[in-house]
């Protein structure tokens, strides 16, 4: 069922509030963008990763990650004058499933992260976010080792409508991470879910 426009909210100013979800499978750098973008000090709910872990959360490819999300990432920016984002990072492992569809309620689209390492990752952010009838946008997080894939490749292996924005970013980086939202929000505002509000 697609979000209703009602899930948009406005200041007395005019301003448009927007809450936007950034979604991808355990360690694509769901975390990260939302720090790197927010305006405000960001929320982060992350538990350093204990060897309980080990077995539960594959660390292949991200040597350096010591912290997981187990509840979820709250961060603001303002696009324009008159458009504020609230976005929320929800935990990627499959056992939290349940929190990732409570965050998402209300939700106007999303941002699904990939990995091109590990593609095939990415299916259930997918599937649970089209469960949800959310519009969003995918970002292919680029790591150092990430294989490159032409875009027609990509969407092939992602299953991707022609009109779905795919885009690749840093997540570190703020003007990138920010250029992935102005495309997924370009997306939104021209699709039919706003179009019929
Ligand atoms: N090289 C590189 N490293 C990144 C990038 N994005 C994130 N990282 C690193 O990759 C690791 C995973 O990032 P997180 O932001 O914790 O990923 P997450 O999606 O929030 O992970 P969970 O909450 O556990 O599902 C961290 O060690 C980041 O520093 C990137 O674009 N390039
Ligand atoms: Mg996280």
């Amino acid at each position: 069922m697609p979000s209703e426009p009602s899930d948009r909210r406005y200041l007395a100013t005019g301003t448009q509030l927007v809450k936007i979800v950034v979604a991808g499978p355990f360690g694509v750098g769901k975390t990260t963008l939302v720090s790197a973008i927010s305006e405000v000090r960001p929320l982060r709910t992350e538990e350093l990763m204990t060897e309980a872990s080990v077995g539960v959360d594959d660390l292949r490819g991200r040597p350096g990650k010591s912290t997981t999300t187990v509840g979820l990432d709250w961060g603001r920016l303002t696009i324009g004058e008159d458009l504020v984002l609230f976005l929320f990072g929800a935990p990627g492992q499959e056992r939290f499933r349940n929190v990732w569809r409570e965050t998402a309620v209300g939700a106007l689209g999303a941002l699904v992260l990939a990995d091109t390492r590990f593609l095939a990752e990415s299916f259930e952010s997918l599937t649970l976010v089209e469960e949800m009838g959310l519009r969003y946008a995918v970002a292919i997080n680029a790591f150092p080792d990430s294989p490159f894939h032409p875009e027609p490749d990509l969407r092939e292996a992602l299953d991707l409508a022609p009109k779905t924005p795919l885009v690749t970013c840093d997540a570190r980086d703020r003007h990138s991470a920010a250029q992935a939202l102005a495309d997924l929000v370009e997306y939104l505002m021209t699709s039919d879910a706003l179009e019929s509000a």
